[in-house]
């Protein structure tokens, strides 16, 4: 069993062969000038930033073994999985999904801006899971996934923290999932809606989990 001594509200236990490392939503469309983050009036620098940090766990979790899952939010070319209600939001703040920009058209599967960005390229074998929704859960393979592989540990990291992040977190932890969030590896475009996201894991004797910072899991993971 390995432990997170650092983490809150109190330590993470987790076996390595039944924990799985999430990268959520790490596309150009949430870290690129031009991708659907920044027109919908967001600045994409927290986004960014977070990559380095990402690419470190990404490296022990790899080096540990661990199952990795990347995911990316997106919409078939013709929309027939976006709810109008999605759509109809995103024209009237001037991210139109499907409409065009510099990579291509707005959130959709296949275009530049869905790639996951260059420095968190999936290893070979690594699955990607594409879903319509901010949860990694909803109209996906995910759940069948983990249980094949009988995880009971997520470790999630990705943007953004309060909406893709959170979601998931939501989905996992109604399904019974343990999951460890890192506070250095996810981002909101507000740090102040990243704050309270993290707070909201924690509180209440860790209503939906844990948070701990990147070097503290990783830490965790070499001993
Ligand atoms: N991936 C994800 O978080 N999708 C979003 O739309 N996030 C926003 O914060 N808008």
């Amino acid at each position: 069993m390995k432990r997170v001594n650092a983490s809150l509200p109190y330590p993470f236990e987790y076996e390595a062969g039944r924990a799985a490392l999430l990268v959520i939503d790490m596309q150009n469309d949430f870290c690129a000038p031009g991708g659907f983050g920044e027109r919908l009036g967001n600045d994409i620098a927290p986004a960014r930033r977070i990559i380095p940090a990402i690419a470190g766990v990404l490296e022990a979790a790899r080096e540990a073994g661990l199952l990795v899952i990347h995911t990316r939010e997106g919409h078939l070319p013709d929309l027939s999985d976006c709810p109008p209600a999605k759509l109809e939001r995103s024209r009237k703040q001037g991210a139109g999904i499907g409409d065009p920009g510099p990579m291509g058209r707005i959130l959709i599967r296949g275009e530049r801006g869905h790639d996951i960005v260059a420095e968190l390229a999936p290893a070979e074998g690594e699955p990607i899971v594409d879903k319509p929704g901010k949860g990694a859960f909803y109209a996906t393979d995910l759940e069948r996934m983990l249980r094949e592989r009988e995880i009971e540990h997520l470790i999630l990291t990705g943007v953004t923290t309060h909406v893709c992040v959170h979601t998931t977190l939501r989905e996992a932890n109604d399904r019974g999932y343990r999951c460890l969030v890192l506070e250095d590896a996810t981002a909101a475009f507000d740090p102040a809606d990243h704050e309270a996201a993290l707070h909201m894991v924690r509180q209440q004797g860790g209503i939906f989990g844990w948070t701990s910072s990147s070097a503290a899991f990783i830490r965790s993971l070499r001993f």
